[in-house]
């Protein structure tokens, strides 16, 4: 089982890394040995391909993320990256507490639609006490309230050919300063963007967040909606999520890796 940990660095990041967290202990007991040989090299050189592949076919991608109880929730949630979006346009839209925020979700599906937060609250919804494990170190158990992602879908039926759903965000993280000085679209679009298959679309466990341990979910951490995909690492979980944009392919989105830090050479499958 996991251990329950609030908020310390974790030892278990390098189990995360190496993608054989339900291997065990046994291997990193053999690991010195085994850093002598070529072939394990290979194999751990793969690990991201060994994660995705073991949660598809020996754990199951519908596996449900460990859910912990009230008594383990962290006194608080930290932030991590982007704490208050540098731009105009969310500042506006947080002015009004959001209110005239709207998701837009659209892409390859049948029926593209705008939702407000309103209208989201007023949809089923789910919630769950799970921990979030930053590849930083640091991992944070926290109660989250949101819908779950499979019945935005159902409103508007993706089309055969969708394979990805791509999150858009709220947050430049470049050039935000020049982009504020004036009215014109930048001239590069740099804000954070992550994307997730459809097995984890319709994982009972990824839903859309507006709402942390009981409160409207703070700016800091991702207001009003952010993504929740427990079986992968922090960077995957979009906060200040703007548009939903089901796709067939990322090769023509920004860097062609699927998400922001993808782009800069992390691992598109983050699973834990
Ligand atoms: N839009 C956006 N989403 C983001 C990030 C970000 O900088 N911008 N950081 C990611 C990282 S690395 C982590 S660990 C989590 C942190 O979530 P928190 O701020 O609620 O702790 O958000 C992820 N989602
Ligand atoms: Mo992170």
């Amino acid at each position: 089982m996991k251990r329950i940990d609030r908020g310390q660095p974790r030892s278990r990041r390098l189990f995360l890394r190496l993608g054989i967290a339900s291997v065990g202990a046994a291997v990193l007991s053999a690991c010195d040995r085994l850093s002598h040989n070529d072939r394990f090299v290979d194999i751990l050189q793969s690990a991201q391909n060994l994660s995705y592949r073991m949660q598809k076919l020996v754990v199951g991608r519908k596996a449900l993320a460990q859910e912990f109880s009230e008594a383990d929730i962290a006194p608080s949630f930290r932030s991590n990256g982007t704490e208050l979006p540098n731009s105009q346009q969310y500042r506006d839209l947080a002015k009004d507490n959001f209110s005239s925020w709207a998701l837009e979700v659209g892409g390859l599906v049948e029926k593209p639609i705008r939702l407000s937060l309103a209208d989201l609250k007023a949809m089923p919804s789910r919630t769950q006490i799970t921990r979030h494990d930053c590849v930083e170190g640091w991992s944070a158990i926290g109660k989250w309230k949101g819908v779950p992602l499979h019945q935005l879908l159902a409103l508007v039926n993706p089309l055969p050919e969708a394979r990805y759903v791509v999150f858009r965000c709220a947050d430049p993280m470049e050039d935000a300063e020049e982009q504020d000085a004036g009215d014109m679209q930048p001239a590069v679009d740099s804000t954070y963007y992550e994307s997730v298959d459809m097995d984890d679309a319709y994982h009972a466990q990824t839903i859309l967040a507006y709402e942390l341990n009981g409160a409207p979910l703070p700016i800091m951490n991702g207001a009003p909606l952010r993504l929740r995909v427990e079986r992968q690492l922090g960077y995957k979980h979009a906060k200040y999520l703007m548009k939903i944009e089901l796709v067939k392919d990322f090769g023509t989105l920004r860097g062609g890796k699927g998400g922001y830090w993808e782009d800069q050479g992390y691992e598109w499958y983050a699973g834990i």
